[in-house]
């Protein structure tokens, strides 16, 4: 029975903060948030209202590089759970800020570990650990077992974060599990990355707003699923008896190439018509494929990956449609 129990996600008002919390409302949890403070508050809970569930979170002001104020949130909510999704998440601007990177996404995870460590070490710890972490591949299928190989600062501070929890599970005691997830998109995912920007730019395309859209690799190949499904493993991880360690992905990968065909062809365009390249977003190193092998999720948490590649890029394509005909902004 999980009826109003209390969680806590930081990296609230992103893309997976906001569906797991959407998630966890919907199993009767009662969702804390972490804010960071913004000059533009009015639209920093943009994907929250856009699932319906803003008025339904209590958010804490506070930041994950400031431990004393995790400690204060901690000591009040007491928190059955904390899903830690907070990051500076986008890889490429990890090569720009490489120690504000370090940071927030490397030590804000050892900040969280610690406070639970002091505040409530009964707490069950989710960290938002990355496929990023295998870079240059060292096997063709990546799973649990597979050897790290981080190849941006990026990768390199979640790899840090993510033998953190597996310390703090070892030395401490903490029920501490990590994900390590592939690459996962929504109609809530941020503009910057890939799988958002070909959907945005093909809805504009579409629109007659643009005439073209500007990239970077086409070549390299992810293993693509849906925040929506991705969000529910992270959940089933922390109502295991033992902590652990699982792959999430679906098991397929495709280029950014056939990404893009997919997103045009939804919309009846073809995308050699309108796609440049432009050396400008590539990246000084690339991770140039990613697969992951999701058998242990599958086996342990009877979790599978839902919805295919094809209906995820109908839904993102739609959805930019949709906001851009109604002017919404998102
Ligand atoms: P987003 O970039 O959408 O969200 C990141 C969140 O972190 C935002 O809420 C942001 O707040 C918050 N944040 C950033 N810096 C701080 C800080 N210093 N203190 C507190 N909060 C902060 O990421 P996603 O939702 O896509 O990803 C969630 C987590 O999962 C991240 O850790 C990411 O690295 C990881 N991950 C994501 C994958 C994916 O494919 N999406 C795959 C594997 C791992 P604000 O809104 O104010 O910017
Ligand atoms: P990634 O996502 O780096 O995998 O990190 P992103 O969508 O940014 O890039 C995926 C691949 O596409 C190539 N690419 C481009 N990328 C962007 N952003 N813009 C372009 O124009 C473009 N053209 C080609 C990139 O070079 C890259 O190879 C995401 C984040 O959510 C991380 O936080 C998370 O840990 C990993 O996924 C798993």
């Amino acid at each position: 029975m999980t009826q109003s129990k209390r969680a806590l996600v930081t990296g609230v008002t992103g893309q997976d903060g906001a569906y797991l919390s959407q998630f966890l409302l919907n199993k009767g949890y009662e969702v804390h948030g972490l804010l960071r403070r913004s000059a533009s508050a009015e639209v920093v809970d943009a994907r929250l209202k856009w699932l319906g569930v803003a008025a339904d979170i209590v958010l804490h002001d506070g930041n994950l590089t400031d431990l004393s104020g995790l400690l204060r949130i901690l000591e009040a909510v007491q928190p059955a759970e904390v899903y830690n999704l907070a990051a500076q998440s986008f890889v490429k601007s990890s090569w720009q800020q490489p120690l504000l990177t370090g940071a927030v996404t490397g030590l804000g995870a050892a900040n969280m570990l610690e406070a639970i460590r002091i505040a409530c070490p009964q707490t069950c710890y989710y960290q938002a650990s990355s496929s990023e972490m295998f870079g240059l591949v060292q096997e063709p299928r990546q799973s649990e077992k597979t050897p790290f190989y981080p190849r941006s600062p990026y990768a390199a501070a979640k790899l840090y974060a993510h033998w953190m929890t597996v310390n703090y599970r070892e030395s401490f005691g903490l029920h501490a599990s990590s994900g390590i997830l592939f690459n996962h998109e929504s109609p809530l995912r941020g503009i910057e990355f890939v799988t958002r920007k070909i959907t945005d730019g093909v809805a504009r395309i579409k629109l007659g707003l643009e005439n073209k859209l500007v990239l970077g690799n086409l070549d390299v190949k992810r293993d693509w699923g849906h925040a929506r499904d991705y969000v529910e493993a992270m959940w089933l991880m922390l109502q295991q008896d033992v902590p652990d360690d699982y792959v999430v992905a679906t098991g397929r990968t495709v280029s950014v190439r056939e990404f893009c065909e997919l997103a045009f062809a939804q919309v009846g365009l073809n995308m050699n018509d309108y796609v440049v390249t432009d050396p400008r977003y590539m990246r000084p190193a690339e991770v140039d494929v990613l697969l992951g092998d999701p058998g242990k999720a599958k086996e342990r948490l009877g979790w599978v990956a839902k919805t295919s590649l094809e209906e995820l890029v109908a839904e993102m394509v739609d959805a930019d449609l949709k906001r851009l005909k109604t002017q919404q902004h998102l």
